[in-house]
């Protein structure tokens, strides 16, 4: 670990990548070099600095479509001496300004596709496009300082901000680049969202800061991503890209699949992350591809931590061991090591794990165990260190599609429908999402008759990003309970499983 004061790491080589003349990202609005991206961050940072030597830790929002802006954009935040709040364009204006305001947002940054009016008095809008000629150079930065938010749901109603600072993103993504061998000829096809960690720092960053280039697709389309496997060496996706990959190939025609196929064997990586991969994917994709994916566990709050090996044996099922530079172990509720095959918890330590949750000093103190970062997640150790995820410990934390999604968040938005009486939502095992999100809700008496599932998921809609929506809400006439009152959700995924 760095001294929190020493100069920053993350800086210093952005510095040396500011001369390097290979391309960086390619993109609907064009491809840049790294040269030429330095060149457009100095552009943003010197707009936001407007004369100011930093920003000092102030929180700015990014707002825009995957494109040679965003990036600018990004990279010129942290130049800037600022924090970016990358924000995702599936947010609906209601989640954009809690956001704004929790961050403390002073500047938001958009793309000419995200113009909008913020109705927050002091948070100041600039459009990308429209920055003036300039430069500035980077601020003075420390190791310790914070570089970036990304608001992750959780077991509290509302999302929180997980900080992270400029030795978390340098560790993170040279210690990643270094375990995956990413390098400078190296081009990774993505089409992750740019609002979570597997999109910006686990693929963008660490490609980007291991001298390789990015095609940042617009969004997913499993077509689109077949064709540019030709084009490209490393793959990042989460299991239901690969459930989707998969079904798309199964729909071509012979002479395309040969194509696609040609492509997939010519990726000298593909991971698979964010969300246990099922076996019968990876055995689909291994068919297909020659190998199956590379799979690692990680977390927004610590980036990858676990993962198979780029050139040993990938364990189906499993994550992997930890990676080289961060400490793993399982461990029991004493903080005590467990034997191999018995189930424990992950906690982790390192130079990646995360500063803390903004404005949540108590959350990030309960996080934390003796200066492990407990992850929430359980799991067994084999003979040969490789970890085995069996689930979450607490039922409120979804995954679906790989975005981590709160029951609570979704509870507390529907709850605020005057038909509501009682709601309970849970993840149903599924193919294709991983869990498929389903409410529950009892209506009040008046509105027993007055009230549909639909009407309710049209609700939803106006308050939460459309993943978060559930697939369906079913009313019932009563919760399950336990003896003291409080609703077992167990018990009610048995019975909505039960009910197909
Ligand atoms: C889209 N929909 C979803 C999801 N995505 N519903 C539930 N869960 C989802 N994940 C909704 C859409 O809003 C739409 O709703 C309907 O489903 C159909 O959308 P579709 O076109 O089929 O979906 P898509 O646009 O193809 O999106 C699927 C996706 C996307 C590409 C898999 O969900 C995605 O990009 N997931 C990646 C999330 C991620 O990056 N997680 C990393 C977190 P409607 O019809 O009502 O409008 S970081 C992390 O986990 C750690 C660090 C780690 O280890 O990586
Ligand atoms: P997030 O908070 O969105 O970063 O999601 C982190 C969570 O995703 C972890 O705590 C795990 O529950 C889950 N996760 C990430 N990678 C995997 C994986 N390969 N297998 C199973 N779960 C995973």
């Amino acid at each position: 670990m760095l001294p929190a004061d020493a100069p920053s790491p993350w800086i210093a080589r952005r510095s040396q990548l500011a001369i390097n003349t290979r391309p960086a990202i390619v993109a609907e609005d064009g491809a840049l070099t790294h040269q030429e991206l330095a060149l457009r961050a100095g552009m943003v940072a010197a707009a936001l600095l407007a004369g100011r030597r930093s920003l000092q830790g102030e929180a700015v929002a990014l707002l825009a479509r995957p494109s040679c802006t965003w990036v600018a954009g990004f990279l010129g935040i942290l130049e800037a001496g600022g924090v970016a709040v990358p924000l995702s364009s599936h947010y609906t204006d209601r989640e954009i300004l809690y956001i704004l305001q929790d961050a403390e947002v002073k500047v938001l940054l958009v793309d000419g596709a995200h113009v909008r009016t913020v109705g927050l008095s002091g948070v100041r809008c600039l459009t990308l496009e429209d920055l003036p000629m300039g430069g500035a150079p980077p601020a003075s930065c420390t190791a310790g300082d914070r570089a970036l938010m990304l608001y992750t749901s959780g077991t509290t109603g509302k999302p929180k901000g997980v900080v992270l600072t400029h030795q978390n993103l340098e560790a993170q993504t040279r210690l990643l680049g270094e375990a995956w061998r990413i390098s400078e000829t190296d081009r990774l096809l993505h089409a992750l969202p740019l609002h979570h960690m597997h999109g910006v720092v686990i693929a963008l960053l660490t490609t980007l800061q291991s001298g390789g280039s990015t095609e940042l697709l617009p969004r997913f389309d499993p077509m689109a991503v077949w064709d540019g496997f030709a084009r490209s060496t490393v793959w990042m996706g989460v299991p239901t890209m690969y459930h989707k990959l998969l079904d798309a190939f199964e729909q071509a025609p012979e002479e395309v699949r040969r194509r696609w196929r040609e492509g997939a064997r010519g990726l000298r990586l593909a991971t698979s992350g964010s969300a246990a991969l099922p076996a019968t994917l990876a055995t689909r994709w291994e068919v297909i591809a020659g190998v199956v994916p590379l799979e690692r566990f990680g977390m927004t709050e610590l980036g990858v931590a676990l993962t198979n090996p780029l050139d040993g044996e990938r364990k189906v099922g499993s994550v992997g061991r930890p990676l080289s530079g961060v400490e793993v172990q399982v461990v029991d509720e004493e903080g005590r090591l467990v034997a191999p095959g018995e189930p424990g918890e992950i906690v982790v330590r390192g130079p990646t794990v995360f500063a803390g949750y903004h404005r949540r000093g108590d959350a990030t103190r309960e996080a934390f165990r003796g200066g492990w970062f407990c992850t929430g997640d359980t799991a067994t150790l084999d003979q040969e260190g490789y970890v085995r995820i069996l689930g979450r410990t607490s039922v409120d934390i979804l995954k679906s599609g790989g975005y981590k999604l709160s029951a609570l968040e979704i509870e507390e938005a529907l709850g605020e429908h005057p038909g509501v009486g009682e709601v309970a939502v849970v993840g149903l095992p599924d193919e294709a999402w991983g869990q498929r999100v389903v409410a529950a809700v009892v209506p009040r008496s008046s509105w027993t008759q007055r009230m549909t599932g639909e009407e309710l998921r049209a609700f939803c809609r106006e308050r939460l990003a459309s993943y978060k929506v559930p697939k369906q809400i079913l009313l019932t006439e009563e919760l399950p309970r336990n003896a003291m009152g409080k609703i077992v959700k167990q018990a009610l995924v048995e019975r909505l499983r039960s009910q197909g």
